[in-house]
């Protein structure tokens, strides 16, 4: 497979398997989100940006519509903002804004 096909298949193929394994079909609860946080980003610069240990907060900060679980549209945000920290940081733009929060929030740390 080409490069992006296995990053696009590998986006849905994760969230689908963490995600239907219990609770609700296609949405990751709290225990399913640290799973998927904590086995399937290994890199210390991304995991920097999301902590699986703070799951509260990585659920909140994910959690953009507030249901209390996380879709795959959230998901792809998430996926899209740390390679948008990656990006920032390999072109040397400074990884600052990189905490996945969006100013809709209105709350910055
Ligand atoms: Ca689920
Ligand atoms: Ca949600």
């Amino acid at each position: 497979m080409a490069r992006l096909d296995n990053v696009i298949t590998n986006i849905v193929e994760v969230f689908l398997e963490y995600a239907d394994d219990e609770g609700k079909k296609h949405q990751l609860n709290k225990e399913e989100l640290k799973r998927v946080l904590e086995r399937e980003i290994q890199s210390p610069e991304l995991k920097g940006h999301i902590n699986a240990d703070d799951i509260e907060e990585a659920m909140e900060m994910l959690d953009k519509n507030h249901d209390g679980e996380v879709n795959f549209r959230e998901f792809c945000r998430c996926v899209c903002d740390l390679a948008k920290c990656y990006y920032n940081k390999k072109t040397g733009k400074g990884a600052k804004k990189c905490k996945g929060k969006e100013p809709e929030g209105g709350q910055e740390d």
